[in-house]
């Protein structure tokens, strides 16, 4: 049975904007396992109720559900050691430890001017106000005073990404010439905006 992944989506069920989502997303294609994704709007109770678990990513997992993309790319390779390996040694484990770490401190904050009004458009209108309230609860401003300068915000967010352009000028992935769960943690922290 294919495995199912709880994915956030926007109004028309088509955008699917979660970085964490996208982790663990492309992490279900690399090992090249049948997935279906189930379209979640912020809020809504039949997830947590089916799962037990009220934020997304959650898949599926030998008769019950896991969530955390980070725990949920672990499991993958110990449920399918068969399957192409998201991380195939320590060095690898602790490569993708350290890009999400990055994403956190150098990667988000100059994505979120160009992230979170746009998602709040695409959103559908039932779950704005949820939105809207968590998040400028959480930013202490207003939607609409996150973009100041998208002049600067460009630049800073050019900035952040410099060691990982500087890397990939010399190999293509993380790990040299082959992908790995450190190549969709930053993958799906860019698919965020
Ligand atoms: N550390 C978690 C983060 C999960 C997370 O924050 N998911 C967001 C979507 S990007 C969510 O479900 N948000 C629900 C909400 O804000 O109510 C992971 O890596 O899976």
């Amino acid at each position: 049975m294919a495995i199912q992944l709880y994915d956030l989506t926007d109004a028309s069920r088509q955008v699917f904007f979660s970085p964490f989502c996208w982790r663990t997303r492309t992490a279900l294609e690399h090992k090249g396992l049948e997935f279906e994704s189930i379209p979640w709007h912020f809020t809504d109770k039949e997830m947590a109720e089916k799962t037990g678990h009220a934020r997304v990513p959650v898949i599926s997992a030998g008769g019950g559900w896991k969530n955390e993309s980070s725990a949920i790319a672990e499991y993958l390779d110990q449920a399918y050691p068969d399957k192409p390996a998201l991380m195939k040694d320590d060095a690898a484990k602790a490569t993708a430890q350290f890009v999400e770490a990055w994403c956190i401190s150098s990667v988000f904050g100059p994505l979120r001017p160009l992230a979170v009004m746009s998602v709040f458009k695409i959103i559908h209108e039932k779950y704005k106000s949820y939105f809207r309230e968590s998040r400028e609860k959480a930013l202490k401003c207003k939607l609409e005073e996150i973009s100041q300068d998208p002049t600067a915000e460009k630049a800073a967010l050019t900035a952040a990404l410099r060691p990982a352009e500087d890397l990939f000028g010399k190999q293509s992935f993380f790990g040299g010439d082959a992908p790995s769960y450190a190549d969709y943690v930053l993958f799906g922290t860019l698919m965020w905006p």
